[in-house]
């Protein structure tokens, strides 16, 4: 799809995984690109720093709601990707409030913002597949019902509930794209998979002897999140606001993540990995697997990257950033 004027878009979470990502996607297809970012006392910018030049940044915060509203009216953007949030489950328990503030509450601060703009921005929300939790159906579709497991896994309910009560009561195009895990080489560290990735790198170049992981039996659906930004774009290129699961349809457990990439480097994974309770979560989601389908039929999105792909690249950018 061609984009025939100059579109505006405003994405929060711009310095996160997904927002490098998305703002590559949009400056690609000939978007003027606007990002969120919170003041942090050092830069936080090295996912971005290859198109920095391309992009406007913006400080303002997910807490604050004048700088939201602030921002809105002054760029007015034509779509708002909002991508910003406390992300990391395991911290959701440390600071379960805070993460409320953030990947719940934010999500209504938004919203009044777009409400009350003069522009109407179309709206996406990053909501998650730890919203489904305790397993309710295999596969999860859109219809399954939420069972999360976590005090993020309730904020993103929260904030994927908000977001269909704003549309259904303001007639605003806002709509969820409910995402299965998807990975790359800009993944946080504290993420299995790019801790994984990283750790055989480091052991495979003698800098690092263990790699201490939780539960080796969690499955999960990953993907690669290049492949999940162009679905968040093409939601939001519908006639009808439409709520979207984004998924491979495949499920993985973190040990068949292990074998592969210790695999990939002609290591024996059983000699190096351990598991320390200390990573066991105090609730688990054990099965994720994502239904596709209706993705598949309505957006023609397809996934690229497979299971072995991901865990290749994943590696292979790790084996080339630690030899540095
Ligand atoms: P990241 O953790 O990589 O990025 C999160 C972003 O949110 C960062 O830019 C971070 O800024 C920003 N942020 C956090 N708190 C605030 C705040 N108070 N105000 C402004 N910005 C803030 O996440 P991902 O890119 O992986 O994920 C993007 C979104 O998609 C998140 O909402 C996540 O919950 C959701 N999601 C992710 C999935 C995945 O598998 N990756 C799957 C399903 C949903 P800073 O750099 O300053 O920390
Ligand atoms: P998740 O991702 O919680 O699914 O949330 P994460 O990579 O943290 O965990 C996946 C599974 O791996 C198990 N695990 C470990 N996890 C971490 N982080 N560290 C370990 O050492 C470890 N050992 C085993 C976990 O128990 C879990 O079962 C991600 C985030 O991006 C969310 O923001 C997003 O919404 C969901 O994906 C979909």
């Amino acid at each position: 799809m061609a984009v025939s004027q100059k579109k505006i878009a405003l994405i929060t979470g711009l310095t996160g995984q997904d927002g490098s990502y998305l703002a590559e996607f949009l400056l690609e297809k000939g978007y003027q690109v606007h990002g969120m970012i919170r003041r942090s006392s050092t830069p936080n910018l090295s996912r971005i720093e290859h198109i920095l030049d391309r992009l406007t940044v913006h400080p303002s915060d997910l807490l604050d709601q004048s700088s939201m509203a602030n921002l809105i009216e002054s760029i007015q953007p034509s779509e708002v990707y909002n991508l910003a949030a406390q992300s990391f489950v395991t911290a959701s328990w440390d600071m379960p409030l805070a993460t409320a503030e953030m990947t719940a509450v934010g999500v209504n601060r938004i919203l009044e913002a777009i409400r009350y703009s003069r522009q109407s921005p179309r709206f996406y929300q990053a909501s998650s597949s730890e919203m489904f939790g305790k397993v309710q159906e295999i596969p999860q579709r859109e219809e399954t019902p939420f069972y999360p497991r976590s005090p993020y896994g309730a904020s993103k309910v929260f904030g994927h509930w908000i977001t269909v009560n704003y549309r259904e009561s303001f007639n605003m195009f806002a709509v969820s794209g409910i995402l299965f895990n998807h990975e790359s080489p800009r993944r946080g560290l504290e993420f299995v998979t790019r801790k994984i990735s990283n750790a055989v790198a480091r052991i495979k170049l003698g800098k690092q002897q263990k790699l201490s992981l939780g539960n080796l039996q969690a499955k999960r659906d990953w993907g690669f999140a290049g492949d999940y930004v162009q679905a968040m774009w093409l939601m939001l290129q519908q006639d009808v606001p439409t709520d979207f699961v984004i998924a491979t349809g495949e499920t993985h457990s973190v040990q068949e993540f292990v074998e592969l990439a210790f695999d990939h480097v002609n290591l024996d994974w059983q000699k190096y990995v351990e598991v320390d309770p200390k990573y066991l979560r105090p609730a688990e989601v054990d099965l994720l697997i994502g239904d596709p389908s209706l993705a598949r039929k309505k957006l023609g999105w397809e996934r690229k990257v497979d299971f072995p792909g991901l865990v290749r690249m994943m590696v292979e950018a790790d084996l080339k950033a630690e030899a540095k």
